[in-house]
């Protein structure tokens, strides 16, 4: 299953959302906006307070970097 952290205006998140979208993978969609709290769990599960992370759990991938996440996820599931 794939997750993916992000905020709905962030032009790195949504290029990411495109190319989900283009490859017709579900994924979970976890909102973290900025300054709410929720937004914590990033420095937890990764390493930085930055969107967007991608999670793949099935393969144990954990990622940021927009262009590194779209050429993963066409690599793996294009
Ligand atoms: N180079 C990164 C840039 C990502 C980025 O700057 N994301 C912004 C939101 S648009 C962010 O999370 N900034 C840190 C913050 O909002 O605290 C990428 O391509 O994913």
């Amino acid at each position: 299953m794939l997750e993916l952290y992000q905020f709905e205006t962030c032009p790195y998140c949504k290029k990411v959302r495109a190319k989900l979208s283009e490859l017709n993978l579900d994924y979970i969609c976890r909102n973290v906006s900025k300054f709410t709290k929720k937004r914590e769990i990033l420095t937890v599960i990764g390493d930085r307070d930055q969107v967007p992370y991608l999670v793949d759990l099935d393969k144990q991938v954990f990622m940021y970097e927009s262009d590194t996440i779209v050429e993963y996820l066409e690599k793996t599931y294009g």
